[in-house]
C-alpha cells in the first residue's frame, strides 16, 4: 500500500497536510507526517522512517503572494509501511517531476487557501485550483513504481541501437508517456531512466547516422541488455542492418548480453514478416545468448510494452543468478 500525502505550512497552525490519496491515515498521522516539513533542512528529496511506515519525501517552495514570506512551503510524501525493502532512491525523479510540474502551475498557490475564511471571495478560484493540486497528486500516485523489490540498488543499462529512421527515438518517447520518466537529450544520444519490473532502467538511443556509429562503443560500458531496432517496412536495407547488427555483438562489451529484436513500424503496409526479418538478420545464428523477435509499432504503441518487459525480466534472470553464485 503507497499512499501519498501533500502539506503545506499554515502559517497560523504551522505544516498542515492538504490531500491524501488514498485516505486512510488519520489526520493526526498525516499531521505527523507533514511536521517532517520542519526537519528538512533543505530544499529536495530525503526518506524518514517512523516505527510503522517509513517516507519518501520532496520538500520544495511555491512563489505565493498571499503568504507572508511570499512563498508556499510544500511537501509532497509517499508513505509505505516499514516492511518495504525497495530501494527508496528510486522514488526521488517522480516526487522531483511531481514538485516540478506543480510549481509550474499557473496560481496554484491558491488551493492551499481551501479552508481559509479570509479568502471567502476567491472561492471559486481555490476550488479550481484545488482541483489541478488534487488531479495532479492522482497522478503522481498513479506513476509511481508498482514493484517492490529491487536488485541491490541497482540501475540496469540498455542500449538501443539501429539503423537511422528505424525508430529508436520514437520508441523511447513513447515508453515516456506510458511508463514514468526522465529525459536528458544531448547532440547525439538520447538518455531515458525508466522504472520497470523492479528495476531502474536506463536507455541509450545513440544516433544511428553514419558519421556517429563509431561513438556507440562509449554508451556500451557496463549494459546490460541491448535493444536492435528494425524498419520492418524497408527489407532493402536489411543487410546493411545485419552489419551492424553483427558488429556490435562482436564488441567484447556485448557478450552474452540478450537481445531484444524490434522489427518495427508493422502499422505500415507491406513489411516483412517475423520469418523473412529472422532470416534477413541471421538471428538462428546467435548462439550465448537469450534473445527474443518482436514486432512492435512505436507509432502506435504495440508490442512495446511486452519487448521492455521481456528484456528487463531477463536482465533480473541474469542478476539473479550472479547472486546466487555470489553466496555460494
Ligand atoms: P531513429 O531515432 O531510429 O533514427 P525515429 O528513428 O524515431 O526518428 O523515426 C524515424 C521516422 O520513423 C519518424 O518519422 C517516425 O515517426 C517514424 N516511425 C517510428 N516508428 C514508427 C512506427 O512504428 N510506425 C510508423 N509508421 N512510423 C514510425 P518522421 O516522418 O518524423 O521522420
Ligand atoms: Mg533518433
Amino acid at each position: 500500500m503507497k499512499i501519498v500525502i501533500l502539506s503545506y505550512f499554515h502559517s497560523i497552525f504551522g505544516p498542515k497536510p492538504l490531500i491524501q490519496i488514498p485516505k486512510v491515515l488519520s489526520d493526526e498521522r498525516a499531521s505527523e507526517i507533514a511536521k517532517l516539513m520542519d526537519m528538512a533542512f533543505d530544499k529536495g528529496f530525503f526518506i524518514h522512517k517512523f516505527s510503522d511506515v517509513i517516507t519518501t519525501n520532496y520538500f520544495f517552495e511555491v512563489p505565493s503572494p498571499w503568504a507572508r514570506g511570499k512563498k508556499e512551503m510544500v511537501l509532497v510524501s509517499v508513505v509505505f509501511n516499514s516492511e518495504n525493502e525497495e530501494n527508496l532512491s528510486i522514488y526521488e525523479t517522480p516526487l522531483a517531476e511531481f514538485a516540478s510540474k506543480f510549481s509550474k502551475i499557473r496560481d496554484i498557490y491558491q488551493s492551499f487557501y481551501i479552508s481559509d475564511f479570509s479568502k471567502l471571495k476567491y472561492k471559486e478560484a481555490i476550488q479550481e485550483k484545488f482541483k489541478e493540486a488534487k488531479n495532479l497528486m492522482e497522478e503522481l500516485l498513479k506513476a509511481l513504481p508498482i514493484e517492490t523489490v529491487s536488485i541491490q540498488g541497482k540501475a540496469a543499462k540498455l542500449f538501443i541501437f539501429g539503423l537511422d529512421g528505424a525508430g529508436k527515438t520514437t520508441l523511447l518517447n513513447r515508453i515516456k508517456h506510458n511508463l514514468f520518466i526522465s529525459t536528458a537529450p544531448t547532440l547525439n544520444v538520447n538518455i531515458l531512466r525508466i522504472v520497470l519490473n523492479n528495476l531502474q532502467i536506463v536507455c541509450f538511443d545513440v544516433a544511428g547516422q553514419k558519421r556517429f556509429r563509431n561513438s556507440w562503443r562509449t554508451f556500451m560500458n557496463a549494459t546490460n541488455g541491448l535493444i536492435f531496432v528494425f524498419d520492418s517496412s524497408d527489407l532493402s536495407r536489411i543487410d546493411e542492418a545485419r552489419e551492424e547488427l553483427y558488429r556490435v555483438l562482436g564488441y567484447e562489451e556485448a557478450q552474452g548480453l540478450p537481445l531484444l529484436v524490434l522489427s518495427n513500424k508493422i502499422d505500415l503496409k507491406p513489411h516483412g514478416s517475423v520469418e523473412e526479418i529472422i532470416d534477413g538478420l541471421q538471428l538462428n545464428r546467435l548462439n550465448n545468448r537469450e534473445w527474443k523477435l518482436i514486432e512492435t509499432s512505436a507509432l502506435n504503441n504495440i508490442g512495446v510494452e511486452e519487448g521492455f518487459s521481456w528484456i528487463s525480466k531477463q536482465i533480473l534472470k541474469n542478476w539473479a543468478t550472479i547472486l546466487q553464485m555470489q553466496e555460494n
